[in-house]
């Protein structure tokens, strides 16, 4: 890794020694050792905060469009517990004629009793939906190191001599995934840096493979209606899951709504008493209500006991919007991108899902 001499290894941009207000910036000292990380990485690293960029999503774009005029192999992760909100919209455009696998990570947050061969049927179902046909369908825990070793084999095999770049949208976890694959190598751990941060990765870092070939790491694209870019710093510790979630259970009667702090909310409208399965990080409080009042306890709580967001976000908090949908299957989920989503196991309910202005709602066959 040492040809790369002038490029942090934490997150791919290329070092510079003049104004720590770039990105970038290392001091001087810092060139002299064989792996250079900067200012920011090193905060990330040892300080778990971050430094604001002023890159924008043309400049990741730009990156990503290169892969279509390589020969190499794709590789997209998703986050399984935002599939939709973590998708990344018009691939095959940036893939050119380049095979693709599809790899769903963070599977550790699911309830360990999902079926992972269902699960992996469900997403390639899901990705021909979105207009994507993967080669392959793989479900890991980067985190963890679940399955991580099998698919890294597959992906050697796959690749057939050629380059693989590790593409997504920001957050689903690339660089925690090839830094478990370095791992299994080298030995070395957190080579890349990682965070629960959005935009953690800035530009390309190539992990050099065994044939002059490169396993290449890439920033994540910003899907902007994605909740985490809603809530600030703090609150997205409380929204992202941290380990398996524990679905909870409401018998709703028709009239009832449930808040997810004051994030979300649902409203059970019509279809007789029957239960709800919510999946959500187990650290968001959600409060059952009458619809009659819900609206009126929102605005005299939200901040409070409806958090969060917290009071001294709420200046700069979208209101909530609603949509509505009829389940007309069974099994069906009801998502609130990047928060979660509450399974109905019987057809014929109509209810409304509300979420800050920009986040996105959706309907789907259930993922669980
Ligand atoms: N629960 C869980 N969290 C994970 C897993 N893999 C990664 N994460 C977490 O997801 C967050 C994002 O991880 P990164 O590896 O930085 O994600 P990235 O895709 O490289 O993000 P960008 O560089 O911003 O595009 C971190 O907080 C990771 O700890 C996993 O398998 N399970
Ligand atoms: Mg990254």
């Amino acid at each position: 890794m040492s040809e790369q001499l002038d490029i942090c290894m934490g997150c791919g941009v290329k070092v510079q020694t003049e104004n720590p207000e770039l990105i970038g910036y290392a001091p001087a000292s810092a060139l002299a050792k064989e792996m250079i990380i900067c200012q920011r990485c090193f905060r990330l690293k040892h300080y778990n905060e971050v430094q604001d960029v002023n890159l924008t999503d043309d400049d990741f774009l730009k990156i990503l469009n290169g892969i279509g005029k390589t020969d190499a192999l794709v590789v997209m992760i998703v986050d399984i517990f935002d599939f939709n909100g973590s998708w990344l919209p018009g691939l095959h455009r940036f893939v050119g004629q380049n095979k693709v696998l599809l790899v769903g990570n963070k599977v550790d947050l699911l309830p360990k009793s999902v079926k992972h061969n269902k699960l992996i049927n469900w997403m390639k179902h899901e990705a021909k939906q979105l207009g994507l046909k993967p080669e392959e369908v793989f479900l890991v825990s980067a985190a963890r190191g679940v399955n991580v070793k099998e698919t890294a084999a597959a992906i050697d095999e796959m690749r057939n001599g050629k380059d693989v770049y590790v593409v997504g949208c920001t957050n689903v976890g690339k660089s925690t995934f090839i830094n478990r694959i370095i791992k299994e190598v080298t030995g070395e751990a957190d080579v890349i840096t990682t965070s629960h941060f959005p935009g953690t990765t800035l530009d390309i870092i190539k992990i050099p493979l065994d044939d002059e070939k490169s396993l290449i790491d890439s920033p994540g694209i910003i899907n902007h209606h994605q909740m985490a870019h809603f809530v600030d710093k703090q609150d997205l510790k409380i929204i992202t899951p941290k380990k398996e979630i524990k679905p909870k259970v409401f018998q709703l009667n028709e009239g009832q709504t449930l808040f997810f702090g004051g994030l979300a909310r649902f409203d059970y409208i019509s279809g007789g008493r029957r239960s709800f399965v919510c999946y959500v990080s187990n650290e968001i409080n959600i409060h059952r209500t009458k619809t009659e009042n819900a609206a009126e306890l929102y605005d005299n709580h939200v901040g409070e006991m409806l958090t969060p967001p917290r009071p001294e976000q709420l200046d700069s908090f979208p209101e909530l919007v609603k949509q509505e949908f009829f389940v007309k299957e069974a099994k069906t989920d009801i998502v609130f991108s990047g928060l979660g989503w509450i399974t109905v196991n019987e057809p014929g309910a109509k209810v409304a899902a509300y979420v800050p202005k920009g986040v996105q709602t959706l309907i789907r066959k259930s993922l669980i």
